[in-house]
């Protein structure tokens, strides 16, 4: 979840995630050094008169200055698009489950086991106990396992919503009649927290998604016990 303070993104929990936090820290340095190359130049520029001679002048400059560029857009470029089409790759899952959305809560459905399926609601502020975050916690966290391609099918019950977690690097639109899907390999047990992405309605910021992640066979425990419930 986000932290108080927090400035950059959220600790990267899927291997998606780390290659984002790569290419947003490869951005940002090359960032840092155009902006401050640009901008010594441009102070330069305006301090010295030699430089402002050969700049405006200057064939062998025009060329540098419009073919750099390109390569530099080349190495964002390049970056970009091979994490794009990552982040759409759903390459064999060994597990799925629906996540539909509505106002305002998400309910899922474990389709490859049978019977497991329920509502997650948030919790309201006058029922939290210790321990239960504000806003971001709910009464039924949907559990998933470990080190398992998991992939998720994404649709709603009324309006738009989206469904997102960004420790994980995932986040899809739940159109009604649509099904989208996303895919996460979750790397570490832990809670991770996300919220409906979509303005849906009145009690959008109130539709958390917590995502539990366990162990294969702990999982496998849990689903026996979900089967038993209902
Ligand atoms: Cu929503």
């Amino acid at each position: 979840m986000a932290q108080w303070g927090q400035l950059g993104f959220q600790d990267a929990a899927s291997p998606l995630m780390e290659e984002i936090l790569f290419f947003h820290d490869h951005t940002l340095v090359l960032l840092a050094l155009l902006t401050s190359f640009l901008g010594c130049f441009s102070l330069n520029m305006l301090m010295n008169r030699y430089t402002l001679r050969f700049v405006t002048h200057g064939q062998e400059l025009e060329t540098v200055w419009t073919s750099l560029p390109i390569v530099v857009l080349l190495f964002l470029a390049m970056p970009s698009l091979r994490l794009l089409y990552i982040s759409d790759e759903v390459s064999t899952p060994e597990m799925t489950i629906k996540s539909l959305g509505h106002q305002w809560y998400w309910s899922y459905e474990y389709s490859d086991f049978k019977d497991v399926e329920f509502d997650s609601y948030m919790i309201p502020t006058d029922d939290l106990t210790s321990g239960h975050y504000r806003l971001l916690d709910v009464d039924h966290r949907a559990v998933v396992p470990t080190d398992t391609s998991v992939r998720v099918l994404v649709a709603s019950a009324d309006v738009i919503h989206s469904w997102a977690v960004p420790s994980l690097g995932v986040k899809a639109d739940a159109v009604p009649g649509r099904l989208n899907q996303l895919s996460f390999l979750i790397s570490r047990p832990g809670i991770y927290y996300g919220q409906c992405s979509e303005i849906c309605g009145a009690n959008h910021s109130f539709m958390p998604i917590v995502l539990e992640a366990i162990t294969p066979n702990h999982f496998l425990e849990w689903v026996n016990k979900m089967a038993q419930l209902t």
